[in-house]
């Protein structure tokens, strides 16, 4: 039904698609723009990497398949509210929250959704912030909304999310197997989580130090 519905509507589809990649470009320059003003301002760069890209067409079948959305382009504009993706890698959990807040303050984005699962992690202790937003693109003569999901992750959520992503979707994996490799997963995630905490904390004194620092340097100026 997808295919053939695709083959009608080829060039409508081509065109969504081109929307979401327009999308895409909006929401990595705003985190680019912010990573340049922490750099100047804090000595900071809070981002590590940004990864984008737009759902293939298998994945987009999948889900209205899972979901059972209607096959009509705007069903998919409205139901499947992640097929611009924006992946943007932290080195610390403290920056995913300072970065999500100056993002979601801008006048131009309307948050949709928002789902902590660094706070609340999913069972296979999958963590990341998930925020589904609504950027708008500017046509020739209209401006168009669209949604997009912005996914927070610290390089060590990112590392253990891309590792399980690859055996989710790995066949042919005996039963047994993918017991043991859940349960692997699931207390590397347990272990990640930890040593985010740690570094975070790490970082944290060695921010206060610098402050004592600072301040003591004000007090012991010449008269
Ligand atoms: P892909 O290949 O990354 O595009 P939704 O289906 O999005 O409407 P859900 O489950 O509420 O419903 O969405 P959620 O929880 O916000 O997660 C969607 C995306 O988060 C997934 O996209 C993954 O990218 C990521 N994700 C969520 N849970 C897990 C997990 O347990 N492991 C890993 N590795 N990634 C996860 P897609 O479309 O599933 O896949």
């Amino acid at each position: 039904e997808f295919i053939q519905m695709m083959q009608k509507n080829k060039k409508p589809f081509e065109l969504l698609m081109s929307y979401y990649q327009c999308a895409i470009m909006e929401i990595e320059t705003k985190f680019r723009v912010l990573n340049q003003e922490y750099s100047l301002s804090y000595d900071q760069n809070p981002i590590e990497g940004i990864k984008t890209r737009v759902k293939s067409y298998e994945s987009i079948m999948r889900k209205i398949r899972v979901k059972d959305i209607p096959v009509t382009l705007e069903s998919i504009e409205e139901n499947i509210r992640d097929i611009a993706g924006v992946r943007v890698i932290c080195s610390f959990p403290s920056d995913i929250y300072k970065l999500a807040d100056s993002f979601l303050k801008q006048d131009d984005i309307t948050l949709i959704e928002r789902k902590d699962y660094i706070q609340h992690p999913k069972e296979s202790g999958y963590r990341s912030l998930h925020l589904i937003v609504q950027v708008p693109i500017f046509l020739q003569d209209t401006k168009k909304l669209v949604y997009v999901e912005v996914q927070f992750r610290t390089i060590a959520m990112d590392f253990w999310a891309s590792l399980e992503h690859k055996m989710r979707y790995k066949k042919n994996i005996p039963e047994n197997h993918v017991k043991y490799l859940q349960d692997e997963l699931y207390d590397c995630a347990r272990q990640s989580a930890e040593l985010d905490n740690r570094m975070q904390n790490i970082r944290n004194l060695i921010a206060e130090e610098a402050e004592e620092e600072d301040h003591c340097t004000f007090v012991t100026l010449p008269m």
